[in-house]
């Protein structure tokens, strides 16, 4: 029997900019909406960034992500994620600032330092509506997406072991699964953990179907395929291609804002839920089925959500 396939919905991220969409939910309240509908359309795991509310720049401040935290869940048992890659340009303690506040069941860790490279979006000609915008596409020309060992340990310390969250393994590249097979060598890490493999960001591994065979194959043959839930996210025009193909493969799927700001091409997502939607009937035209957040919690072995600090 295949298994139910978790679907993940990446509402805003940090990495697409107000100008790029007017869609791009920016506010707590429009965080908050988008999230509920994602949660509605098929989404079990809702992953979280706050920006802010005046002009939608990636913000560090936990009061923020407290002003949706407790909306979203009031409104839908779906799994919140918070992050902890934040924005580019924060430091860890910035990035972490909504994980540490609000003891999420579930927290992001990218899996090592690399080039992380928005610049190319300052190609396509637009007229800004904030000046932040293209000065932080064009800052990552020169900017090391920082994540050294002793920045995982911290994350795994501080929002894992002392706050009980479980986390979204972010692979960008092979060398990322062997930094996580090095932790769970050292007991830092335990089954059942969710991989998610991540094609196509500038400095990470690119969106070919070798990559996306080849991140399977290695996870299996470093980890056992038994002991980690595998998801696949594709930024940009990749994202529907590699999570279909994904699902066929056994893997979990992640969609949303934070990864691509279309619905097919030419044309813009209206809303997360639009992604969510497309998806989910992706996977049932392919007779699989999507998992419940319950199915999800079980499978993560997640607190539960009445131990989350919002
Ligand atoms: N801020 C980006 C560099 C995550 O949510 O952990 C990557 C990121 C991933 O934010
Ligand atoms: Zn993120």
């Amino acid at each position: 029997m295949p298994k139910s396939i978790i679907i993940t919905c990446a509402i805003t991220g940090a990495i697409h900019t107000p100008t790029m969409s007017k869609y791009l939910p920016i506010t707590p309240k429009e965080i908050s909406s988008e999230a509920i509908a994602a949660a509605a359309a098929g989404a079990s795991i809702i992953h979280l960034h706050a920006r802010d509310p005046k002009d939608g720049k990636p913000t560090a401040d936990a009061d923020v992500y407290m002003e949706f935290l407790p909306a979203i869940q009031e409104s839908t048992d779906a799994v919140l994620n918070v992050t902890t890659g934040g924005g580019h340009g924060m430091t860890l303690a910035q990035r972490c600032s909504g994980a540490l506040r609000a003891s999420p069941e579930m927290a992001s860790l990218n899996m090592g330092s690399m080039n992380f490279g928005l610049f190319p979006m300052l190609n396509k000609q637009r007229k800004w509506k904030y000046e932040w915008e293209p000065a932080y596409l064009n800052m990552t020309r020169d900017f090391i997406f920082r994540n050294t060992y002793e920045d995982i340990e911290w994350v795994m310390k501080e929002i894992g072991e002392d706050r009980g969250a479980r986390f979204e393994f972010e692979c960008y590249d092979v060398g990322h699964l062997y930094n996580l097979a090095h932790f769970l060598d050292r007991g830092l890490v335990k089954p059942p953990f969710l991989i998610q493999t991540i094609f196509g960001v500038l400095g990470g591994i690119g969106s070919d179907i070798e990559n996306l065979m080849h991140m399977r194959r290695m996870s299996n043959k470093l980890f056992g395929e038994q002991n980690y839930e595998w998801s696949i996210l594709a930024a940009g025009r990749h994202q529907f291609s590699f999570a279909a193909t994904g699902a066929i493969l056994g893997g979990n799927v992640r969609v949303g804002l934070e990864d691509s700001l279309y619905l097919s091409k030419g044309r813009l997502a209206r809303s997360n839920a639009e992604q969510v939607s497309k998806i989910k009937h992706v996977i049932e035209n392919l007779s699989l089925e999507i998992a419940t957040p319950t199915e999800t919690r079980k499978r993560l072995q997640l607190k539960g959500i009445h131990q989350v600090g919002f």
